[in-house]
């Protein structure tokens, strides 16, 4: 039977949606309600999408903002995103049984705040004021010893205390070319300046916003599917529309007005970090109801990272 639909090309990026840190976070609250029984805390969201939230309440998951919201005697899970080391020395002073889903990238980046400023640097953290992130980073530091760098103005009006005895760090879900511009200043203003070895933007993030540009460059619209409070998510927006199109930041299929999509011949697709799967096809069964859909992924690099549990969880 013909078709009265109009034709619609989708470019669906790769790599998209789950990193391997998420996998790690999202596997821990799974395993620990299968092992301890529900119901299980967790410390803010284990990532940062509601989809994923609700399938984890669903299981026995109770999300709550704080440690003092957890009851005596229940396991609690703290999220991907880090905390700062108030939380689980709290957690220990109250006897409770704690499992640490922070992303081993983020831990990373705590432990080299550490050690810099125990050598006495100064540290410069490159990141969003408010991030769970950014709050847990600098929770590893006594305070003073960290100011945080927003934007490249920030750079440019800096006045460390001593300018020779700096170092800077980054959030792990940066705008890889903002980024680049921000150091730059440092490193000019500040040429003896201490950067981390490798990179502090990670590898899900960096591959991301390769694969979105990539895209980008070849339809007229974009949508990324993640939520609003997605740092790596919202950077995906900002990096398609930085290639000239429009984008919007999607939660799932439901959010999609068709309207948005008139005299859109081609859209791309991709999720952040936190986004499962099921949601990008989900939008993709969504638009084929209207449109006479033409699916096309367009592979960029092949991730093959895969995170340890914690100790203890291995075995369950
Ligand atoms: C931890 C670190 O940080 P962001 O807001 O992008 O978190 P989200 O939960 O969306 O993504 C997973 C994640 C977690 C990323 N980096
Ligand atoms: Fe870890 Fe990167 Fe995933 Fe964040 S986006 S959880 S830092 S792998």
């Amino acid at each position: 039977m013909a078709t009265q639909k109009r034709p619609l090309n989708l470019l669906i990026a790769a790599p998209r949606g789950f990193c391997a840190g998420v996998d790690r976070a999202i596997t821990i609250v799974e395993l620990a309600i299968e092992r301890y029984g529900a119901p299980v805390y967790v410390r803010h969201e284990i990532v940062h999408n509601k989809f994923v939230v609700d399938s984890l309440k669903a299981k026995g998951a109770v999300f709550v903002a704080e440690l003092d919201q957890v009851p005596d005697g229940v396991p609690v899970v703290f999220s991907a995103h880090g905390v700062p080391k108030a939380v689980p020395a709290k957690a220990e002073a109250r006897g409770l049984n704690y499992l640490d889903a922070t992303c081993p990238l983020v831990s990373k980046v705590h432990r080299q705040a550490e050690r810099l400023v125990e050598n006495g640097r100064h540290i410069l953290f490159i990141g969003h004021a408010g991030h769970p992130e950014v709050i847990g980073t600098f929770g590893q530091v006594p305070e003073g010893r960290m100011t945080l760098i927003e934007t490249a103005a920030d750079a440019e009006a800096v006045m460390p205390e001593h300018p020779d005895d700096i170092a800077y760090l980054t959030q792990t879900t940066l705008s890889v070319d903002d980024t680049a511009g921000i150091i730059a200043i440092l490193e000019k203003r500040f040429p003896s300046i201490k950067g981390p070895k490798g990179e502090d933007i990670c590898y899900a993030t960096s591959n991301r916003q390769a694969a979105v540009k990539e895209i980008a460059r070849r339809c007229e619209a974009v949508f990324v599917i993640g939520a609003p409070n997605s740092s790596n998510s919202v950077r995906l927006v900002e990096v398609a529309e930085r290639e000239g199109v429009r984008a919007k930041l999607i939660g799932r299929a439901s959010d999609i007005d068709f309207s948005w999509l008139d005299g859109v011949t081609t859209l791309g697709i991709t999720a952040g970090a936190s986004a499962p799967e099921v949601l990008v096809r989900e939008v993709v069964d969504h638009l084929q109801e209207r449109f006479d859909v033409h699916e096309e992924t367009v592979a960029g690099v092949q991730e093959r990272m895969v995170f340890k549990l914690p100790r203890g969880l291995e075995a369950a």
